[in-house]
């Protein structure tokens, strides 16, 4: 009976009285839908899943809920691996130091006064899952100062090589060396190598959607890199060092990578390598009904080269486009929204699948394709899901 639920029935009688706890859908989900639209349940949504599945600090954005291009930046996914520090925005200051001409501590007064620039970047945290339901994932309009304007403000040295992000964050963490533990108090940190940072994409970012970056996103400052992974956004950004030497603190060394073996002539080999760009990844994230069309809704993240194909395969059938949205088509580094009419979809329980395709060639891979990623990370492999029509 119960098993769909219309905008209305949500309206009048509230979520428990429509009915979606009976559909598998936990209370706290309320996709919006237009009208006349009803929901084709997922039944792959693990019961315990939710905004705050992870904790009180950490919070999973319900891909269900999407319903246009910017993430609502109070639904925006949250982690960190410590606590989330309270910033005063008048005492702030980012310092600027190590092989630069000019060391500086700039205001965000002085930060504000060097240009800003606007960029719509979506990421994911590496660690993104079927698990969560893809939940850590997010796409927000950034504004903010290009992190060019302000290492070119300094002035980097001819020995420079690498630029090095730190959080006000901070916590004990072990430093392991030949069988000895250290433990030694260390704020999160990131780098990137000269190159990189220097392009004019990455921003020290004020601004989420138009107003001031909330607490949980990195208040007052964060860098974005657009198309690269979420840990390399360093959040509560208040130290910038410049140095000739690779960093090599936890979480861009060791904490965040991947190994994977690798069969080169017949031989196996096992490399591993950083968490920095984006493998492109697309995910079905709602299915509608509308009288008796079907629509599968979903987004892609990537690097920010163009796409060439999103398709949907259902119950193991042949690849079919979908479109992509022109509202985040034409955006480099936005999430890609996409839908499929979904044609001739009959009662009963169906698997959809979706797959991204970039210019370069790179093809979201199958579990089997990945399988020589040995570890966690980068999950970025087809996710099939299932739904009920009625
Ligand atoms: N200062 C600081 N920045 C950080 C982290 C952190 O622990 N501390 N975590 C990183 C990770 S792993 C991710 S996925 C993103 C999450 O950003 P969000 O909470 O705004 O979605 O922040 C990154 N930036
Ligand atoms: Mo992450």
């Amino acid at each position: 009976m119960a098993n769909e639920t219309t905008r209305r029935a949500v309206l009048k009688g509230g979520l428990a009285a429509a009915g979606l706890g009976m559909l598998g859908l936990p209370e706290w989900a309320l996709p919006a839908l237009a009208q006349g639209e009803a929901l084709v349940p997922f039944t792959d949504v693990p019961d315990e899943f939710g905004a705050g599945a992870l904790g009180p600090t950490r919070r999973v954005l319900d891909i269900r809920t999407i319903d246009g291009p910017l993430t609502n930046r109070n639904d925006f996914y949250t982690i960190q691996h410590f606590d989330q520090p309270e910033l005063a925005a008048g005492a702030f200051r980012l310092k600027v130091s190590g092989l630069v001409e000019r060391p500086a501590e700039l205001s965000l007064d002085e930060l504000r006064g060097m240009g800003a620039a606007d960029v719509v970047a979506g990421f994911e945290c590496s660690g993104n899952s079927p698990r969560m339901v893809q939940g850590l994932a997010s796409n927000g309009r950034w504004t903010g100062v290009p992190l060019r304007a302000v290492l070119e403000r300094s002035g980097l040295q001819p020995r420079a090589r690498e630029v090095v992000f730190f959080g006000a964050d901070h916590g004990e963490e072990a430093v392991d060396f030949r069988g000895q533990t250290h433990n030694v108090d260390q704020p999160f940190a990131r780098s990137m190598p000269r190159a990189d940072a220097m392009t004019p994409e990455p921003l020290l970012a004020y601004a989420l959607n138009g107003e001031a970056l909330t607490r949980e996103q990195g208040f007052p400052l964060r860098l974005v890199v657009p198309g690269w992974y979420g840990v390399c956004n360093v959040k509560w950004l208040n130290h910038i060092r410049v140095q000739a030497d690779r960093f090599l603190g936890k979480w861009q060394a060791r904490w965040y990578r991947t190994l994977w073996a690798e069969e080169i002539d017949g031989e196996v080999s096992f490399h591993e390598t950083e968490i920095s760009r984006l493998r492109v990844k697309s995910v079905i994230a709602r299915v509608t009904r509308s009288g008796s069309r079907h629509t599968v809704h979903g987004f892609v993240l990537h690097d920010g080269t163009s796409l060439r194909s999103v398709e949907v395969s259902v119950d193991g059938g042949a690849w079919q486009r979908a479109t992509l949205d022109p509202a985040t088509a034409s955006d480099t580094y936005s999430w890609k929204l996409f839908s499929f009419d979904w044609d001739g979809a009959t009662p009963g329980e169906h698997t959809l699948v979706s797959r991204a395709t970039d210019v370069d060639g790179h093809v979201q891979p199958t579990p089997e394709e990945l399988e020589y990623k040995q570890t966690g990370l980068e999950n970025h492999q087809q996710y099939p899901r299932t739904v009920r029509v009625s």
